[in-house]
């Protein structure tokens, strides 16, 4: 198009200051608004806009309008201003340097260390580029369960190939800090955080990394947490960790981010209190450029646990959201569950800290305690599976993630219905019935694996599979009876006065309605409370009868979902509808696994008969401990 046509072109894209001046002048007010990532969309006198103040506003916004067409929305009724509502949005991937992926189930990490920097890999684009689409800004690219060598020179020469790979599509890239690097790469006698050797290591090491990547992102730590060295080897807080760390990525505008999910090598009387009771009272004793790290609940990504009760205990210190995609303990690749319920569950939790309505999400968008810095982080989903999350549906998880990272308020049955749209199809009934799907997966789940507030029943180490069973071992907290402490009168985790009091780390408000017994709501009542198997619950049925009726309900579900699956053929390509029905399957058998192993095991317990409806177990215990014993899956 010649210049002199310019002032007819139907479709913008273009930052503010590059827009003709008639259209500047009827978008001011409205572009005062954008922040620096946002974007405006707006249909204006006939023409589609879409503007910002960056480079990277326009991008989003460029994603946002296809993301419109996409899902049919009409572009004649544009007029959205969209600015991120938290900063720093993060992948986190678990991955090796050997290329495996702790807890992974979509194949091997896409990083090809063997190959970098050598050979920029098309993936590599692809990925920046979904990222980019969905808003996410940052990856740490290696396992919290770090290594050092990523930290010398030849691996930071990689590291900085696909930083820059990264870089156009507004990506910054992280690293873990393995804790006693100056000890493993330098020799170093002590990594104590204090020593002004060990401080001077890192100031030197970081200075290093910013010449490979001038736009280096910062430190993710996992430390005195399962076998990972910390300050704790040397009498120090994770405060002093924290802020050594901080002060040498600081000149360069780094951060670190800390994690909260510290517990030690000796098993305290409740594991979920380790890490408010570590870092509560260190609350303003960090760096300004620290963020703390902290899952969503105070176990360890269990199907489903009441908020962390750190969230909301913090004002003086940013904390930022630690979400697992991956699947770890919710049926790893072959389960259809949609993460975003679970996550909306967290994110709308009222944390009381200054009254009714301060909700989780406020506390990580920054504005509860006025946050200087505000951070989410996913722990990533994909892998070299050509489809890139083993699942079909865990793509949903991973532009679920993106959604809620941008903005934690999102509608997440729009986020699901926009997903089905984009990704299957437009017609009706394909997004009504995947919807329906999805919108009630998570709650089945719940029910066929984890019901009344259970946790932690897991098969060990691989956590694939029911094991309520396990027990003995290292770790008493690494088993399942530590949890579930099923006997012949009662079952549950007392954690009101009572028991280890881990209650009292939330608001009186919480207090009062998780205390009572009789008034919890029945999802967290065996994580709160012990019951006694025949206990009369508010549903008129006994607390046995509960617990095998949630099961029943949970495999019902499961069936359900495949029907539902299975009235869409012909209305998806053959592929993918094979591939999801194929998996349906495994997740109906493996509901009916987890109910009958469960049933089984706590049933020697109780005593009790299965009460009407519930189908009797295909086989007996025996067959369920022995059953795939000795199998281990992925890694
Ligand atoms: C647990 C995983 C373990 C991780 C750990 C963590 O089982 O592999 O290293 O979380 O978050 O859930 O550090």
């Amino acid at each position: 198009m010649n210049l002199e046509n310019k002032a007819a072109a139907l479709l913008w894209i273009a930052k503010f200051e590059d827009l003709p001046d008639p259209i500047q002048l009827s978008l001011k007010e409205k572009a005062d608004l954008i922040e620096e990532e946002g974007y405006l969309l707006q249909f204006e006198k006939g023409k589609v806009i879409v503007t910002s103040k960056s480079d990277i506003g326009l991008l989003y916004g460029t994603f946002a309008l296809l993301r419109k067409i996409q899902t049919r929305e009409k572009l004649e009724e544009l007029s959205e201003i969209e600015n991120p509502k938290i900063q720093k949005r993060l992948l986190n991937h678990w991955d090796n340097l050997n290329r495996t992926v702790e807890r992974g189930y979509a194949g091997f990490s896409i990083w090809n260390w063997h190959r970098l920097p050598r050979h920029i890999d098309q993936q590599y684009i692809d990925y920046a580029r979904a990222n980019a689409s969905i808003g996410i800004n940052g990856t740490s690219i290696t396992n919290v369960n770090a290594n050092a060598l990523v930290l010398t020179p030849e691996y930071l020469e990689k590291a900085a190939a696909l930083a820059d790979a990264f870089r156009p599509y507004g990506i910054k890239v992280y690293l873990t800090a393995r804790f006693n690097a100056p000890m493993v790469l330098d020799n170093l006698p002590t990594a104590d955080p204090l020593d002004p050797e060990v401080q001077q290591w890192w100031k030197d090491k970081t200075r290093e990394i910013y010449t490979y990547i001038p736009d280096f992102g910062g430190f993710l730590v996992k430390a005195d947490s399962e076998g990972q060295p910390g300050p704790h080897n040397y009498g120090r807080t994770q405060a002093d960790g924290a802020n050594m760390l901080a002060d040498a990525v600081q000149p360069f505008g780094g951060i670190v981010m800390w994690r909260a999910f510290v517990y030690n090598e000796h098993t305290p009387t409740d594991r979920i209190r380790q890490a408010y009771d570590e870092f509560k009272p260190l609350d303003g004793k960090f760096r300004e450029n620290v963020i703390v790290q902290v899952k969503n609940g105070p176990l360890d990504f269990q199907p489903r646990e009441p908020f962390h009760p750190l969230f909301g205990a913090m004002p003086e210190t940013p904390l930022m959201m630690e979400f697992q995609i991956t699947k770890e303990y919710l049926g790893q690749d072959t389960h259809w569950v949609n993460l975003a319920s679970m996550w909306e569950e967290v994110l709308q939790s009222d944390t009381y800290a200054k009254g009714p309505g301060s909700t989780v999400s406020k506390v990580l968008d920054g504005s509860l305690h006025d946050y200087k810095l505000t951070g989410i982080a996913g722990v990533s989903n994909i892998g070299t599976d050509r489809n890139w999350t083993g699942h079909q549906t865990a793509q949903a998880d991973w532009y679920a993630f993106g959604q809620l990272a941008w903005n934690p308020e999102q509608n997440i049955e729009k986020i699901a219905e926009d997903w089905i749209r984009m990704t299957f199809s437009n017609d009706t009934e394909v997004i009504n019935t995947m919807k329906g799907i999805m919108l009630n997966s998570y709650e089945i789940l719940v029910n066929y694996m984890t019901p009344l507030g259970l946790h932690h029943i897991m098969a060990r180490s691989h956590h694939w599979g029911p094991g309520p069973w396990v027990t003995g071992g290292g770790r008493d907290d690494w088993t399942a009876t530590y949890y579930h402490k099923a006997n012949s009168d009662s079952i549950g985790f007392d954690r009101t006065e009572t028991g280890s009091n881990a209650l009292a780390q939330y608001a009186a408000e919480w207090k009062e309605i998780w205390g009572d017994a009789e008034t919890i709501p029945l999802e967290f009542l065996l994580w709160f409370h012990r019951v006694l198997w025949n206990k009369k619950l508010s549903t008129g049925n006994t607390l046995w009868d509960e617990l095998a009726i949630s099961y029943q309900k949970g495999v019902e579900g499961a069936r359900w979902m495949q029907q539902e699956w299975n009235k869409l053929e012909g209305l998806i390509d053959p592929d993918r509808f094979k591939h999801i029905a194929s998996f349906l399957k495994i997740q109906v058998n493996e509901a009916e696994w987890w109910r009958d192993a469960c049933l089984l095991y706590f049933g020697q317990y109780s005593k009790m008969p299965l009460p009407e409806g519930v189908e009797a177990p295909k086989h007996d215990l025996n067959y369920y401990l022995n059953f795939k014993r000795n199998f281990v899956p992925g890694i």
